[in-house]
């Protein structure tokens, strides 16, 4: 692909030079950031809030939370309090013990952050939920980590299978009136009456942090641990990445049922000590472009799926906010199409910078930073100090701009520490006891810039050319009357595998024979003939996960008459 590189842009940030900083950069000078580098006792809700409590932060506002009936905000100092509070009510009302899994099963609230900040201050390992789960994704996550209790409202209650889950001791609710019974909590009405003192559970830098339940290409959801240590990372990405400063109202937009709404919805910024918006509620594009304006929100994490759908909205409606706070934007979750990049440009006047990294990966791995020039369609370059390379099956580095496996040499600081239950299934990671190979396919080229191509398993082999989903995907998006599109490959006796696109127009267009040549040729003409896609089906919209990523698999198994496998992932 060429493309136009974006100059780096003008100002200070953490990371000046990413050549310099990259060249020797050793993880352990990150330690001295943090209040256990002498005191060896460490907790992340005590780094993340308490820290900034005791501190020139103490009335420096922690949590903007706002959705249709509140908007509230917290400084360090009453997040510290509200949080104590929540871990002696959760203490008290449960056998709960320093280790125990206890999930958060709810929509985004103050509550929910006290809840989780509450539990970790008492030492356990927090499981956070979509709340969109329904009753068998709930029994998988809870039943394969033997979780003791759960944190969620009266309307999703239904959805816990409680007497098929032995080991779940304790039910919190977060309601009104709630009849309370050996085995349920009223969380509300014991938060306000428990002491605002707690004395914090003090871990070591190994023990467990977050257990996020995520489904892999082949569909299964596993249970991903990570230790209390990937603060070093979450809290450097935090400066090099974010670039977050002094001043900064930082917005992602993630649900904390994602790794992002965790690992940079509240740990990175608060480690920074940074003020973080948290909106509630649906994705709507005016509610989004008036939340900019109302908080001055400087610093924007958002993903691809949701940059797609403000484009859709139309450049007239960001007119009509002022958004001139915004100072850094950036994306995860997918690959970021340089249509994309391009759009953020024209309307925002700012270059939207991609990164990439996985459940598995507990932090930033590889990004686009301030310093450094954009070449749209790129993830961009490792994080200083975390080896990345492409790798063939046998863990050969492979020369750049080969098509190979995006794979990360391990020890990397906030790299997963198991998979729950699954010995076997961590060590399938790993390559020669070298490289952790993430499934995803890439290449590198001559500068050092990473290329995403697609999954592993979604690459298409035609007519002996490999051809990354991703890349054809990004060519339609181009085309005025695509919205969104997903490829994959459809098993054909000639060619191995065609090319197949499942394609949502946008409003004002209709599908046609006409519509499909006219988009086969604009593929043939702007990216190769052998990579256009020979048959294109119209869909209303594609099936997609709860993080926005287009899910090709179940495109493939619809095509192919085959099983789903796992749905439990997939938007409503
Ligand atoms: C943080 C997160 C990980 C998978 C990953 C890749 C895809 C994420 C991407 C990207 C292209 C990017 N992915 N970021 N693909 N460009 N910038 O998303 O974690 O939900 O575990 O997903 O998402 O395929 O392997 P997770």
């Amino acid at each position: 692909m060429k493309v136009e590189a974006i100059p780096a842009k003008q100002g200070e940030h953490h990371l000046h030079n990413y050549e310099d900083i990259a060249a020797n950069f050793d993880w352990t000078e990150v330690e001295k950031e943090f209040s256990w580098y002498e005191s060896g006792k460490v907790n992340m809700a005590y780094e993340a809030i308490d820290r900034h409590a005791e501190s020139y932060r103490k009335n420096k506002v922690a949590l903007y939370y706002k959705d249709q009936s509140r908007n509230e905000s917290y400084t360090f100092y009453e997040m510290k309090r509200m949080t104590n509070r929540a871990a002696n009510l959760l203490k008290s009302h449960s056998e709960l013990e320093k280790g125990d899994r206890m999930f958060i099963f709810m929509p985004r609230s103050p509550e929910l952050y006290f809840a989780m900040f509450g539990a970790l201050k008492m030492g356990l390992i927090v499981g956070p939920l979509f709340e969109a789960f329904m009753e068998g994704a709930i029994y998988d996550r809870l039943d394969d980590s033997d979780a003791k209790a759960i944190i969620t409202t009266p309307e999703l209650l239904p959805r816990v299978p409680f007497d098929r889950l032995p080991h779940l001791k304790t039910v919190f609710l977060v309601g009104e009136e709630i009849e309370e019974n050996d085995h349920t909590v009223d969380f509300m009405k014991h938060l306000h009456g428990a002491s605002d003192k707690f004395e914090i559970e003090w871990l070591d830098k190994e023990d467990g942090l977050v257990l996020h339940y995520t489904s892999g290409s082949t569909g299964k959801p596993k249970g991903v641990l990570h230790a209390q240590y990937a603060m070093v990372q979450q809290y450097q990405t935090g400066k090099w990445v974010l670039d977050l400063q002094e001043e900064d109202i930082y917005w992602c937009t993630a649900d904390p049922g994602w790794v992002t709404g965790t690992a940079y919805g509240v740990f990175a910024p608060w480690l920074t000590g940074t003020t973080t918006v948290i909106l509630g509620g649906r994705f709507s594009p005016d509610g989004w472009y008036k939340a900019i304006e109302d908080f001055g929100v400087t610093v924007w994490y958002s993903a691809p799926t949701a940059f797609r759908m403000l484009m859709g909205a139309g450049d007239a409606l960001v007119k009509e906010y002022d958004l001139s706070t915004l100072r850094h934007v950036l994306s995860v979750g997918e690959p970021l199409n340089p249509e994309v990049v391009r759009w953020g440009v024209q309307v925002f006047d700012k270059r939207i910078h991609d990164t990439w990294w996985m459940t598995e990966t507990g932090a930033q791995t590889i990004c686009n930073y301030p310093s450094m020039a954009i070449k749209p369609g790129s993830m961009g370059k490792p994080v200083p100090g975390i080896k990345v390379a492409i790798v063939d099956d046998q863990g050969n580095e492979l020369a750049p701009n080969q098509m190979g496996n995006l794979a990360i040499e391990k020890g990397w600081p906030s790299m997963m520490r198991q998979i729950w239950n699954n010995p076997s299934k961590y060590e399938s990671y790993f390559l020669n006891d070298k490289w952790y190979v993430s499934g995803d396919s890439a290449y590198m080229d001559e500068e050092g810039y990473f290329w995403f191509q697609g999954r592993v398993d979604d690459v298409i082999m035609t007519s002996g050319e490999r051809v990354g989903p991703f890349e054809v995907e990004s060519k339609l998006l181009e085309h005025p009357a695509v919205a969104e599109a997903g490829v994959i490959g459809k098993p054909d006796p000639v060619r191995g595998e065609i090319i197949k696109a499942f394609v949502a127009l946008n409003a004002g267009h209709e599908p046609s024979e006409e519509l499909v040549q006219d988009i086969q040729q604009f593929v043939k003409k702007g990216l190769a003939a052998h990579a256009a896609p020979k048959e294109i089906e119209f869909k209303d919209k594609l099936p997609k996960t709860r993080s926005g990523k287009i899910m090709r698999r179940v495109l493939k198994a619809w095509e192919l008459d085959l099983p789903t496998g796992d749905l439990s992932t997939m938007e409503d």
